[in-house]
């Protein structure tokens, strides 16, 4: 039978449940009805979970903190008594890549998911609607730049979705149910500001551009999240900043990152994880999460999200990015 405390399991949620702490909360439900089995579902069903626990709504963090705060801590390093530092202003950078030889683009997205909504783990497919007609509602009164297109995925879409849904581990979470009503994606008109609509969370806010101006694309984001706040309500409190389905999003929910090749440093993969972690970033595929490094296209991005602010972030990511182009120049 599948349980939260199978011995192959190497989850969080396995490591910091207790017997005595399950026991204590597996009564419990929030006012919206979100209860720990619902929580851990996704994690009982993948033994390979590396967290193993999802949030249902805002309140799910503090009902099941005994379980949510060791996951937490362990997974951002942040320690207990810890409040999130927020600071998201614009900043001013210097190109990373001058010779334009190295960074192919540059992305930067947060999550957000909206007051008052449960998150996309206990949607029923009328709140769900409920919700896309709110945020459809708020898009439409983007400004200027940020004013574009909402197509929803049960529509006719051209040249397919923007997102898939989502992984095994999503979808035991109930983060597909009724895949994919209600879901869709928003292109500003010069496609460089784009919102998924209940992919893991609410909305997926992205800023992107084919250029190594790290800087540019996250002043936009900026500038975007700030006409969009003028209409919506984003969930957060003051320990945990921004609130998101996973907790591994917590904080920021930022991630800020770039594809880069890098030829030489593709065949000294030791000193390049070496520069990554010194400067806490996180090197993935070409493809992003699992998947293969093609033509030396590495996507480097942020690790930290928690405790850290979002100008820390990029400065930090800005900083790991000349570092790793000065060891691609230099490497033999
Ligand atoms: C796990 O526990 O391994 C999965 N639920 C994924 C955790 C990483 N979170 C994420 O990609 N948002």
């Amino acid at each position: 039978m599948l349980s939260p405390f199978d011995e192959t399991s190497q989850s969080l949620v396995k490591k910091y449940l207790s017997q005595e702490i399950y026991q204590r909360l597996k009564t419990r439900s929030t006012v919206a009805g979100f209860t720990l089995e619902k929580a851990i579902r996704s994690g009982v069903e993948n033994v390979d979970s590396a967290i193993g626990i999802y949030a249902g709504d805002p309140q799910s963090y503090q009902l099941f903190s005994e379980i949510f705060v060791p996951v937490i801590r362990a997974y951002h390093g942040f320690a207990q008594g810890d409040v999130h530092c927020a600071g998201f202003s614009p900043v001013t950078l210097s190109d990373p890549d001058p010779e334009k030889k190295y960074i192919l683009s540059t992305r930067v997205r947060v999550a957000r998911n909206v007051e008052g909504f449960n998150f996309t783990t206990h949607l029923s497919l009328q709140e769900r609607q409920k919700l896309e007609k709110t945020v459809v509602a708020a898009l439409a009164l983007l400004p200027g730049p940020f004013s574009g297109e909402y197509t929803a995925f049960d529509g006719a879409v051209a040249g397919g979705n923007i997102f898939n849904k989502g992984d095994r581990f999503q979808d035991a979470a109930g983060i597909n149910s009724d895949f994919p009503k209600c879901r869709g994606g928003f292109y500003a008109k010069d496609k460089r500001f784009r919102i998924w609509l209940n992919e893991e969370d609410h909305l997926r806010i992205i800023s992107q551009e084919t250029s190594a101006d790290l800087a540019a694309v996250f002043n936009h984001l900026y500038s975007g999240l700030g006409a969009l706040e003028k209409s919506l309500t984003f969930a957060r409190n003051k320990r945990y900043g921004h609130l998101t389905t996973c907790p591994t999003n917590l904080g920021t929910s930022m991630r800020a990152g770039v594809h880069i090749r890098l030829k030489k440093l593709n065949n000294n993969r030791t000193l390049l994880h070496k520069i990554v972690d010194e400067y806490q970033l996180q090197l993935r595929g070409t493809g992003g999460e699992n998947t293969e490094v093609e033509a030396a296209v590495f996507d480097v991005s942020n690790k930290q999200r928690l405790g850290i602010s979002e100008v820390a972030i990029v400065s930090k990511l800005h900083r790991g990015l000349e570092a790793i182009i000065e060891a691609e120049k230099n490497c033999g």
